[in-house]
């Protein structure tokens, strides 16, 4: 078989619940339980006050929160508040409560939850270590957040046994042997379909997709499961009565690009009939380069012009100066704006050339700001250059992974506020 092409097998790995079972390491004793991850500042204080209230001869600390009994932890019940849940273990998910949920909604569901905060900086810690175990494994991931990965299995010797399904079990053991946590591995011939099945046998599942199951197994999926469909286009695709892949993968193509337009409709069209060769790109090779800046006080496009030009400048000379010193050009140029009140925009540019020139980016990211709406107060500003070219090659040195698939950009329109902090522009 030798000059044969072996066939792409893709992972997708998602970790289960994290969040909470970040916190069922640290107290053993709530597995099993339904348990709430959200809300505002640690709320350990208060139990460890009752704790030493009722027990004075124990000395409670890092050493014994094992052995906290659970009558002690706070309550869903006990929760007054704006706070959303980030997570809930499976325990707490059959009483209907999920990520998102606001935590006083939750509490109706299921009062008798444990609800912990975040921690963070052990999130954080954990991710590190599962993801440095797979890379030990399977060099080629890409991170995709905190807690899930895209691992190309292909090369990995052993990463075809199995549809892959042999990789994925020696993956879940290292990470459990390492952390205590479980996660979910899906294997596919491409990211898109991996993504979906790794839902497939959550917690602690394996699911392997081969081409020949797009029928079967990803057809009878709401189109909402494909990653790239969001609320707003799984409304669209409903009105017309599409509410599955299979559905979706029975229009054609022309229909599809009538109604969504050209790359979208084009691209609901592809992920449909499962295709998807987007690579699993590596850390190592950087997607864009961006800066970005919180004012100390919030500015206005015309009342704090001169300030706010200034900054622009000096962040599109740092994007510029990044690029150089990495010896890479851009031939996108975005913009990222956050409003008074924590909306945030993006804009973005494609160049004819691409370019790691300081007056060109500032040149390109002051077009995107044309097209925002400026009339409002800032608190933030960045600027971001992608689709990176090494100069002297053809090809883009990573396609950025980071957008979602190109979905139908919003109409460029004037506003003359813009014009006020960019006269040059004219
Ligand atoms: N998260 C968050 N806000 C959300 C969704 C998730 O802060 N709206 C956080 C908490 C999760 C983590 O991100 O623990 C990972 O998100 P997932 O969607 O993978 O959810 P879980 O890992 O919690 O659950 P699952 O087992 O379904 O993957
Ligand atoms: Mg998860």
């Amino acid at each position: 078989m030798a000059g044969l092409k072996p066939e792409r097998r893709i992972a997708h790995l998602d970790m289960d619940a994290f969040f909470a079972s970040v916190e069922l390491l640290r107290y053993p004793q709530l597995k099993g339980l339904p348990m709430v991850i959200g809300g505002g500042r640690r709320r350990e204080t208060a139990m460890f006050e009752r704790l030493r209230e009722a027990f004075p001869d124990t000395d409670w600390g890092p050493g014994t929160l094992d052995r906290i009994p659970v009558a002690f932890f706070p309550r869903l019940s006990e929760y007054a508040g704006r706070g959303v849940a980030t997570t809930a273990t499976y325990a707490a998910r059959q009483f209907g409560v999920g990520s998102a949920m606001g935590l006083m909604k939750a509490a109706k569901l299921c009062p008798q939850a444990i609800l912990l905060p975040v921690d963070f900086d052990e999130v954080k810690r954990l991710s590190r270590t599962f993801k440095r175990v797979i890379t030990e494994i399977a060099p080629v991931m890409q991170d995709r957040g905190v807690d899930e990965v895209y691992i190309d299995f292909t090369e990995v010797p052993g990463g075809q046994r199995e549809g892959g399904r042999v990789l994925a079990r020696l993956i879940q053991k290292s990470i459990f042997e390492a952390t205590g946590l479980t996660c979910s591995i899906g294997v596919a011939p491409n990211k898109l379909l991996a993504k979906m099945a790794s839902e497939f046998n959550k917690p602690n599942g394996i699911s392997i997709v081969h081409a020949g199951d797009l029928q079967r197994l990803i057809w009878p999926l709401p189109c909402r499961k494909v990653n790239g469909v969001g609320p707003k286009a799984d409304a669209k695709l409903q009105s017309f009565g599409i509410h599955t892949i299979g559905e979706l993968a029975a229009r054609e193509p022309d229909w599809l690009i009538a109604n969504f337009g050209k790359s979208y409709g084009a691209w609901l069209h592809e992920v449909a009939w499962g295709r998807d060769d987007r690579p699993v790109v590596t850390e190592s090779e950087p997607v864009g380069m961006s800066r970005e800046t919180t004012f100390e006080r919030d500015l206005h496009a015309v009342h704090d012009r001169a300030e706010l030009g200034a900054i622009l400048t000096e962040l599109c000379e740092q994007v510029a100066g990044d690029l150089q010193r990495k010896g890479y050009l851009a031939r996108t140029i975005g913009i990222k704006l956050t409003y008074v009140g924590f909306t945030k925009v993006t804009r973005d540019l494609t160049l004819d050339e691409p370019t790691a020139d300081a007056a060109t980016i500032r040149r390109a990211a002051g077009l995107c700001l044309k097209r925002v709406d400026l009339t409002r107060r800032l608190r933030l500003l960045g600027v971001r250059s992608s689709k990176l070219v090494k100069p002297g090659t053809d090809g883009p040195a990573a396609p950025d992974q980071n957008a979602r698939h190109p979905k139908p950009r919003d109409k460029a329109h004037r506003d003359d506020h813009t014009d006020l902090l960019f006269p040059e522009l004219d």
